[in-house]
Protein backbone atom coordinates (compact mmCIF):
# COMPACT_ATOMS: atom_id res chain seq x y z
CA UNK A 1 0.00 0.00 0.00
CA UNK A 2 1.52 3.29 -0.75
CA UNK A 3 2.13 6.13 2.13
CA UNK A 4 0.40 8.96 -0.03
CA UNK A 5 -2.53 9.28 2.46
CA UNK A 6 -4.30 10.91 -0.29
CA UNK A 7 -3.41 8.68 -3.34
CA UNK A 8 -5.60 5.85 -4.86
CA UNK A 9 -3.75 3.20 -2.87
CA UNK A 10 -3.73 4.90 0.77
CA UNK A 11 -4.36 2.74 3.44
CA UNK A 12 -6.12 5.55 5.36
CA UNK A 13 -9.24 4.66 6.32
CA UNK A 14 -9.72 0.99 5.42
CA UNK A 15 -11.99 -1.16 7.34
CA UNK A 16 -10.06 -4.42 8.68
CA UNK A 17 -10.88 -6.67 11.34
CA UNK A 18 -8.24 -9.15 10.63
CA UNK A 19 -4.77 -7.28 11.11
CA UNK A 20 -1.87 -9.10 8.38
CA UNK A 21 -0.83 -11.25 11.47
CA UNK A 22 -4.39 -12.50 11.67
CA UNK A 23 -5.33 -10.64 14.58
CA UNK A 24 -8.71 -9.80 15.44
CA UNK A 25 -8.72 -6.14 15.53
CA UNK A 26 -11.99 -3.54 16.34
CA UNK A 27 -14.16 -1.29 14.28
CA UNK A 28 -16.74 0.68 16.25
CA UNK A 29 -18.58 0.45 13.15
CA UNK A 30 -18.41 -2.77 11.70
CA UNK A 31 -17.87 -5.07 14.76
CA UNK A 32 -21.64 -5.46 14.84
CA UNK A 33 -21.69 -7.22 10.97
CA UNK A 34 -19.39 -9.83 12.07
CA UNK A 35 -20.74 -10.64 15.01
CA UNK A 36 -22.94 -13.53 14.15
CA UNK A 37 -19.87 -14.89 12.14
CA UNK A 38 -19.09 -18.71 14.27
CA UNK A 39 -16.38 -20.48 13.80
CA UNK A 40 -17.86 -23.01 11.34
CA UNK A 41 -18.67 -20.21 9.37
CA UNK A 42 -15.04 -19.19 9.36
CA UNK A 43 -14.19 -22.35 8.66
CA UNK A 44 -16.26 -22.22 5.23
CA UNK A 45 -14.52 -19.43 4.29
CA UNK A 46 -11.36 -20.72 4.73
CA UNK A 47 -12.68 -24.26 2.92
CA UNK A 48 -13.54 -21.86 -0.24
CA UNK A 49 -10.61 -19.60 0.12
CA UNK A 50 -8.59 -23.12 -0.58
CA UNK A 51 -10.63 -24.90 -3.38
CA UNK A 52 -11.03 -22.13 -5.16
CA UNK A 53 -7.11 -21.27 -5.06
CA UNK A 54 -6.74 -25.08 -6.59
CA UNK A 55 -8.85 -24.51 -9.17
CA UNK A 56 -7.10 -21.59 -10.10
CA UNK A 57 -3.52 -23.17 -10.30
CA UNK A 58 -5.21 -26.26 -12.27
CA UNK A 59 -6.71 -24.04 -14.60
CA UNK A 60 -3.95 -22.56 -15.28
CA UNK A 61 -2.07 -25.40 -15.76
CA UNK A 62 -5.01 -26.78 -17.96
CA UNK A 63 -4.55 -23.71 -20.64
CA UNK A 64 -0.97 -24.05 -20.58
CA UNK A 65 -1.33 -27.87 -21.63
CA UNK A 66 -3.40 -26.29 -24.59
CA UNK A 67 -6.93 -27.29 -22.84
CA UNK A 68 -8.49 -23.95 -22.18
CA UNK A 69 -8.37 -21.02 -25.00
CA UNK A 70 -7.55 -18.66 -21.77
CA UNK A 71 -8.00 -18.41 -18.80
CA UNK A 72 -8.13 -15.02 -16.07
CA UNK A 73 -7.11 -16.36 -12.22
CA UNK A 74 -8.10 -14.43 -8.94
CA UNK A 75 -5.22 -15.50 -7.26
CA UNK A 76 -4.67 -13.22 -4.12
CA UNK A 77 -8.43 -11.93 -4.68
CA UNK A 78 -10.25 -14.73 -2.48
CA UNK A 79 -10.55 -13.04 0.50
CA UNK A 80 -12.78 -10.09 -1.15
CA UNK A 81 -15.01 -12.70 -2.76
CA UNK A 82 -15.45 -15.25 -0.34
CA UNK A 83 -15.94 -13.27 2.82
CA UNK A 84 -18.31 -10.57 0.68
CA UNK A 85 -20.40 -13.23 -1.03
CA UNK A 86 -20.65 -15.43 2.24
CA UNK A 87 -22.61 -11.97 3.33
CA UNK A 88 -25.43 -12.51 0.43
CA UNK A 89 -28.72 -14.12 0.93
CA UNK A 90 -30.05 -16.76 -0.98
CA UNK A 91 -32.26 -14.38 -2.79
CA UNK A 92 -29.45 -11.40 -4.01
CA UNK A 93 -28.65 -11.28 -7.62
CA UNK A 94 -24.93 -11.59 -8.67
CA UNK A 95 -23.54 -10.06 -11.37
CA UNK A 96 -19.55 -10.97 -11.81
CA UNK A 97 -17.31 -9.98 -14.33
CA UNK A 98 -14.42 -12.90 -15.47
CA UNK A 99 -12.94 -13.40 -12.48
CA UNK A 100 -15.13 -14.36 -10.00
CA UNK A 101 -14.37 -17.86 -9.27
CA UNK A 102 -14.46 -17.88 -5.59
CA UNK A 103 -17.66 -15.88 -5.66
CA UNK A 104 -19.07 -18.25 -7.80
CA UNK A 105 -18.06 -21.11 -5.57
CA UNK A 106 -19.67 -19.62 -2.75
CA UNK A 107 -23.28 -19.27 -4.82
CA UNK A 108 -22.62 -22.84 -5.33
CA UNK A 109 -21.67 -22.92 -9.06
CA UNK A 110 -19.66 -25.86 -9.49
CA UNK A 111 -16.69 -24.85 -10.52
CA UNK A 112 -14.91 -26.76 -13.76
CA UNK A 113 -18.79 -25.42 -15.14
CA UNK A 114 -16.80 -22.02 -14.55
CA UNK A 115 -14.23 -23.57 -17.49
CA UNK A 116 -16.53 -24.15 -20.53
CA UNK A 117 -16.37 -20.60 -21.21
CA UNK A 118 -12.95 -20.81 -20.94
CA UNK A 119 -12.55 -23.76 -23.11
CA UNK A 120 -15.02 -22.50 -25.81
CA UNK A 121 -17.52 -24.99 -25.27
CA UNK A 122 -19.99 -22.91 -23.80
CA UNK A 123 -21.36 -18.90 -24.04
CA UNK A 124 -22.34 -19.24 -20.46
CA UNK A 125 -21.66 -22.34 -18.35
CA UNK A 126 -24.05 -22.21 -15.91
CA UNK A 127 -27.76 -21.11 -15.60
CA UNK A 128 -27.79 -17.83 -14.21
CA UNK A 129 -31.56 -17.83 -12.76
CA UNK A 130 -30.05 -19.03 -10.42
CA UNK A 131 -28.72 -15.83 -9.17
CA UNK A 132 -25.24 -16.01 -10.03
CA UNK A 133 -25.58 -13.95 -13.39
CA UNK A 134 -23.05 -15.34 -16.30
CA UNK A 135 -19.29 -13.91 -16.49
CA UNK A 136 -19.46 -10.46 -18.85
CA UNK A 137 -15.52 -9.73 -20.60
CA UNK A 138 -17.00 -6.31 -21.83
CA UNK A 139 -15.74 -4.01 -19.38
CA UNK A 140 -17.96 -2.48 -16.90
CA UNK A 141 -21.46 -3.53 -19.29
CA UNK A 142 -23.12 -5.57 -16.28
CA UNK A 143 -22.68 -2.50 -13.89
CA UNK A 144 -25.60 -1.00 -15.71
CA UNK A 145 -27.15 -4.93 -16.04
CA UNK A 146 -26.95 -5.16 -12.43
CA UNK A 147 -28.82 -1.66 -11.73
CA UNK A 148 -31.26 -2.12 -14.25
CA UNK A 149 -31.91 -5.70 -11.98
CA UNK A 150 -32.35 -3.74 -9.30
CA UNK A 151 -34.74 -1.01 -10.60
CA UNK A 152 -36.80 -4.06 -11.51
CA UNK A 153 -36.69 -5.52 -7.95
CA UNK A 154 -37.51 -2.27 -6.66
CA UNK A 155 -40.57 -2.15 -8.81
CA UNK A 156 -41.46 -5.72 -7.89
CA UNK A 157 -41.70 -4.46 -4.88
CA UNK A 158 -38.93 -7.14 -3.04
CA UNK A 159 -37.11 -4.12 -1.33
CA UNK A 160 -38.10 -2.89 1.56
CA UNK A 161 -40.94 -5.59 3.01
CA UNK A 162 -39.07 -6.09 6.45
CA UNK A 163 -39.37 -10.04 5.09
CA UNK A 164 -35.84 -11.46 5.42
CA UNK A 165 -36.51 -14.06 2.85
CA UNK A 166 -37.86 -11.81 0.30
CA UNK A 167 -36.19 -8.52 0.23
CA UNK A 168 -33.22 -8.72 -2.09
CA UNK A 169 -30.07 -6.55 -3.44
CA UNK A 170 -27.96 -6.72 -6.23
CA UNK A 171 -24.43 -6.55 -6.40
CA UNK A 172 -22.12 -6.33 -9.21
CA UNK A 173 -18.08 -6.76 -8.87
CA UNK A 174 -16.08 -4.60 -11.20
CA UNK A 175 -12.44 -3.47 -11.13
CA UNK A 176 -10.52 -0.36 -10.56
CA UNK A 177 -9.81 -0.16 -14.16
CA UNK A 178 -13.37 -0.36 -14.94
CA UNK A 179 -14.61 2.45 -12.90
CA UNK A 180 -12.68 4.93 -15.36
CA UNK A 181 -15.75 3.10 -18.27
CA UNK A 182 -18.32 4.97 -18.77
CA UNK A 183 -21.12 2.28 -18.35
CA UNK A 184 -20.59 2.13 -14.77
CA UNK A 185 -20.34 5.93 -14.28
CA UNK A 186 -23.84 5.83 -16.31
CA UNK A 187 -24.88 3.13 -13.61
CA UNK A 188 -24.23 5.07 -10.56
CA UNK A 189 -26.03 7.97 -12.09
CA UNK A 190 -29.21 5.38 -12.06
CA UNK A 191 -28.55 3.59 -8.58
CA UNK A 192 -28.70 7.35 -7.07
CA UNK A 193 -31.64 8.61 -8.24
CA UNK A 194 -33.86 5.69 -7.99
CA UNK A 195 -32.46 4.47 -5.02
CA UNK A 196 -31.93 0.91 -6.34
CA UNK A 197 -30.82 -1.90 -4.16
CA UNK A 198 -27.36 -2.49 -5.13
CA UNK A 199 -24.02 -2.85 -4.07
CA UNK A 200 -21.12 -1.94 -6.13
CA UNK A 201 -18.45 -4.09 -5.17
CA UNK A 202 -14.82 -2.67 -6.69
CA UNK A 203 -12.02 -4.92 -6.44
CA UNK A 204 -9.02 -2.15 -6.37
CA UNK A 205 -6.64 -4.95 -7.41
CA UNK A 206 -3.90 -2.29 -8.55
CA UNK A 207 -3.81 -3.19 -11.72
CA UNK A 208 -6.21 -2.96 -14.88
CA UNK A 209 -3.93 -5.30 -17.44
CA UNK A 210 -0.81 -3.37 -17.21
CA UNK A 211 -2.11 -0.11 -16.41
CA UNK A 212 -1.84 0.62 -12.35
CA UNK A 213 -4.15 2.36 -10.47
CA UNK A 214 -2.69 5.70 -10.12
CA UNK A 215 -3.64 5.93 -14.09
CA UNK A 216 -6.86 5.53 -13.32
CA UNK A 217 -7.43 7.69 -10.44
CA UNK A 218 -5.78 10.37 -8.23
CA UNK A 219 -7.90 9.86 -5.79
CA UNK A 220 -9.24 6.34 -3.83
CA UNK A 221 -11.60 4.86 -6.16
CA UNK A 222 -14.12 4.77 -3.42
CA UNK A 223 -14.14 8.41 -3.87
CA UNK A 224 -15.59 8.52 -6.59
CA UNK A 225 -18.95 7.85 -5.62
CA UNK A 226 -19.76 10.27 -3.23
CA UNK A 227 -20.15 12.65 -6.45
CA UNK A 228 -23.00 10.53 -7.47
CA UNK A 229 -24.69 10.62 -4.06
CA UNK A 230 -23.67 7.03 -3.14
CA UNK A 231 -22.09 6.54 0.06
CA UNK A 232 -18.62 4.54 0.04
CA UNK A 233 -16.47 2.38 2.35
CA UNK A 234 -13.04 1.46 1.46
CA UNK A 235 -12.06 -2.28 2.94
CA UNK A 236 -8.58 -4.14 3.37
CA UNK A 237 -9.53 -6.53 0.59
CA UNK A 238 -7.14 -9.32 2.04
CA UNK A 239 -9.30 -8.97 5.06
CA UNK A 240 -12.28 -11.87 4.24
CA UNK A 241 -13.81 -11.03 7.86
CA UNK A 242 -13.66 -7.12 6.80
CA UNK A 243 -14.86 -8.01 3.19
CA UNK A 244 -17.92 -10.22 4.88
CA UNK A 245 -19.04 -7.04 7.32
CA UNK A 246 -19.13 -4.01 4.87
CA UNK A 247 -20.88 -6.41 2.27
CA UNK A 248 -23.59 -7.61 4.95
CA UNK A 249 -23.94 -3.74 5.81
CA UNK A 250 -24.03 -2.36 2.29
CA UNK A 251 -26.64 -5.49 1.43
CA UNK A 252 -28.89 -4.92 4.07
CA UNK A 253 -29.14 -1.16 3.43
CA UNK A 254 -29.77 -2.14 -0.21
CA UNK A 255 -32.72 -4.58 0.89
CA UNK A 256 -34.15 -2.02 3.67
CA UNK A 257 -34.68 0.60 0.42
CA UNK A 258 -31.90 2.81 1.65
CA UNK A 259 -30.67 2.76 -1.86
CA UNK A 260 -27.14 1.73 -3.74
CA UNK A 261 -23.46 1.48 -1.62
CA UNK A 262 -20.40 1.60 -3.16
CA UNK A 263 -17.68 -0.66 -1.41
CA UNK A 264 -13.98 -0.39 -2.70
CA UNK A 265 -11.88 -3.92 -1.75
CA UNK A 266 -8.16 -2.78 -1.73
CA UNK A 267 -6.19 -5.78 -2.96
CA UNK A 268 -3.52 -7.69 -5.22
CA UNK A 269 -4.20 -9.44 -8.46
CA UNK A 270 -0.79 -12.29 -7.58
CA UNK A 271 -0.99 -13.38 -10.96
CA UNK A 272 -1.07 -12.29 -14.66
CA UNK A 273 -4.13 -10.25 -16.12
CA UNK A 274 -4.86 -13.59 -18.34
CA UNK A 275 -2.50 -16.61 -19.14
CA UNK A 276 -2.02 -14.04 -22.17
CA UNK A 277 -0.71 -11.50 -20.03
CA UNK A 278 3.16 -11.34 -18.76
CA UNK A 279 3.26 -8.72 -16.16
CA UNK A 280 7.03 -9.15 -15.79
CA UNK A 281 6.64 -6.51 -18.17
CA UNK A 282 5.38 -4.30 -16.09
CA UNK A 283 5.98 -4.58 -12.63
CA UNK A 284 8.38 -5.67 -10.28
CA UNK A 285 8.86 -9.17 -8.52
CA UNK A 286 9.54 -7.10 -5.05
CA UNK A 287 6.23 -5.66 -5.38
CA UNK A 288 4.39 -9.23 -5.76
CA UNK A 289 6.75 -10.79 -2.82
CA UNK A 290 5.52 -8.04 -0.69
CA UNK A 291 1.30 -9.06 -1.55
CA UNK A 292 2.44 -12.47 -1.15
CA UNK A 293 3.10 -11.42 2.49
CA UNK A 294 -0.41 -10.29 2.59
CA UNK A 295 -2.30 -13.53 1.19
CA UNK A 296 -6.02 -13.70 2.84
CA UNK A 297 -5.51 -17.42 3.06
CA UNK A 298 -3.03 -17.35 5.27
CA UNK A 299 -4.39 -14.34 7.77
CA UNK A 300 -7.55 -16.59 7.84
CA UNK A 301 -5.54 -19.77 8.80
CA UNK A 302 -3.44 -17.75 11.00
CA UNK A 303 -6.53 -16.42 12.88
CA UNK A 304 -8.26 -19.72 12.96
CA UNK A 305 -4.96 -21.48 14.34
CA UNK A 306 -4.30 -18.44 17.41
CA UNK A 307 -8.10 -19.28 18.30
CA UNK A 308 -7.95 -22.99 18.30
CA UNK A 309 -10.38 -23.20 15.48
CA UNK A 310 -8.22 -25.05 13.13
CA UNK A 311 -7.88 -28.96 13.58
CA UNK A 312 -5.46 -30.84 11.87
CA UNK A 313 -8.34 -32.84 11.13
CA UNK A 314 -10.06 -30.54 9.51
CA UNK A 315 -7.01 -29.38 7.57
CA UNK A 316 -6.49 -32.44 6.08
CA UNK A 317 -10.44 -32.68 4.98
CA UNK A 318 -9.66 -29.31 3.07
CA UNK A 319 -6.69 -30.52 1.60
CA UNK A 320 -8.42 -33.49 0.49
CA UNK A 321 -11.20 -31.72 -0.78
CA UNK A 322 -8.75 -29.25 -2.82
CA UNK A 323 -7.16 -32.68 -4.33
CA UNK A 324 -10.25 -34.14 -4.99
CA UNK A 325 -11.62 -31.10 -6.96
CA UNK A 326 -7.82 -30.92 -8.89
CA UNK A 327 -8.26 -34.33 -10.39
CA UNK A 328 -12.17 -33.60 -11.31
CA UNK A 329 -11.09 -30.32 -12.82
CA UNK A 330 -8.70 -32.21 -15.12
CA UNK A 331 -10.94 -35.05 -16.03
CA UNK A 332 -14.22 -33.00 -16.49
CA UNK A 333 -12.41 -30.38 -19.05
CA UNK A 334 -10.93 -32.49 -20.89
CA UNK A 335 -13.91 -34.61 -21.10
CA UNK A 336 -16.13 -31.26 -22.28
CA UNK A 337 -17.14 -31.85 -26.18
CA UNK A 338 -17.47 -29.36 -28.83
CA UNK A 339 -21.07 -28.05 -29.23
CA UNK A 340 -22.88 -28.59 -32.31
CA UNK A 341 -22.19 -25.07 -34.47
CA UNK A 342 -25.90 -24.21 -34.26
CA UNK A 343 -25.88 -24.18 -30.76
CA UNK A 344 -24.84 -20.88 -31.06
CA UNK A 345 -28.66 -19.75 -31.98
CA UNK A 346 -29.70 -21.04 -28.15
CA UNK A 347 -30.44 -18.95 -25.38
CA UNK A 348 -30.06 -15.66 -27.36
CA UNK A 349 -33.56 -14.68 -25.61
CA UNK A 350 -35.50 -16.29 -23.19
CA UNK A 351 -38.31 -16.88 -25.55
CA UNK A 352 -38.48 -18.24 -29.35
CA UNK A 353 -37.45 -15.54 -31.46
CA UNK A 354 -38.31 -15.31 -35.90
CA UNK A 355 -35.22 -13.38 -36.55
CA UNK A 356 -32.65 -16.17 -34.61
CA UNK A 357 -35.20 -19.33 -35.92
CA UNK A 358 -34.40 -17.74 -39.51
CA UNK A 359 -30.67 -17.02 -38.82
CA UNK A 360 -30.77 -20.76 -37.20
CA UNK A 361 -32.51 -21.98 -39.81
CA UNK A 362 -30.27 -20.57 -42.92
CA UNK A 363 -27.14 -21.82 -40.76
CA UNK A 364 -28.48 -25.58 -40.55
CA UNK A 365 -28.96 -25.27 -44.59
CA UNK A 366 -25.51 -23.90 -45.07
CA UNK A 367 -23.98 -26.66 -42.94
CA UNK A 368 -26.08 -29.24 -44.88
CA UNK A 369 -24.65 -28.15 -48.09
CA UNK A 370 -21.15 -29.06 -47.70
CA UNK A 371 -22.55 -32.31 -47.06
CA UNK A 372 -24.87 -32.41 -49.74
CA UNK A 373 -21.30 -32.00 -52.32
CA UNK A 374 -19.85 -34.92 -50.47
CA UNK A 375 -17.78 -32.78 -48.21
CA UNK A 376 -17.40 -33.88 -44.05
C1 LIG B 1 -15.21 -2.29 -23.09
C2 LIG B 1 -13.88 -2.97 -23.00
N1 LIG B 1 -12.76 -2.26 -23.20
C3 LIG B 1 -11.55 -2.86 -23.11
C4 LIG B 1 -11.46 -4.20 -22.83
C5 LIG B 1 -10.08 -4.89 -22.72
N2 LIG B 1 -9.81 -5.17 -21.32
C6 LIG B 1 -9.99 -6.41 -20.81
S1 LIG B 1 -9.64 -6.49 -19.18
C7 LIG B 1 -9.21 -4.86 -19.13
C8 LIG B 1 -8.72 -4.23 -17.85
C9 LIG B 1 -9.72 -4.30 -16.74
O1 LIG B 1 -9.14 -3.88 -15.53
P1 LIG B 1 -9.97 -3.85 -14.20
O2 LIG B 1 -11.30 -3.22 -14.43
O3 LIG B 1 -9.11 -3.25 -13.15
O4 LIG B 1 -10.25 -5.39 -13.89
P2 LIG B 1 -9.22 -6.57 -13.54
O5 LIG B 1 -8.93 -7.29 -14.83
O6 LIG B 1 -8.02 -5.96 -12.93
O7 LIG B 1 -9.94 -7.48 -12.61
C10 LIG B 1 -9.35 -4.28 -20.39
C11 LIG B 1 -9.03 -2.86 -20.69
C12 LIG B 1 -12.66 -4.92 -22.64
N3 LIG B 1 -12.67 -6.23 -22.34
N4 LIG B 1 -13.85 -4.28 -22.72
MG1 LIG C 1 -7.88 -4.20 -11.79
Amino acid sequence: MSHDPTGPLSDVGLVRLLDPSGERVPDEQFDAYAADLTADDLRAMYRDMVLVRRFDREATALQRQGELALFAQCEGQEGAQIGSAHALAPQDQVFPSYREHGVAQVRGVDLPDVLRLFRGVDQGGWDPTHGFHLYTLVIGSHVLHATGYAMGVQRDGLVGTGDPTKDTTTIVYFGDGSTAQGDVNEAMVFAAVNHAPVVFFCQNNQWAISEPTSRQAVRPIADRAPGFGIPSVRVDGNDPVACYAVTRWAAQRARDGHGPTFIEALTYRMGAHTTSDDPTRYRTSEEEETWRRRDPIDRLRAHLTSTGELSEAFEAEVAQAADDLGERIRTEVRAMGAPAKASIFEHVYATPHSVVDAERAWYTEYERSFLDAGGH
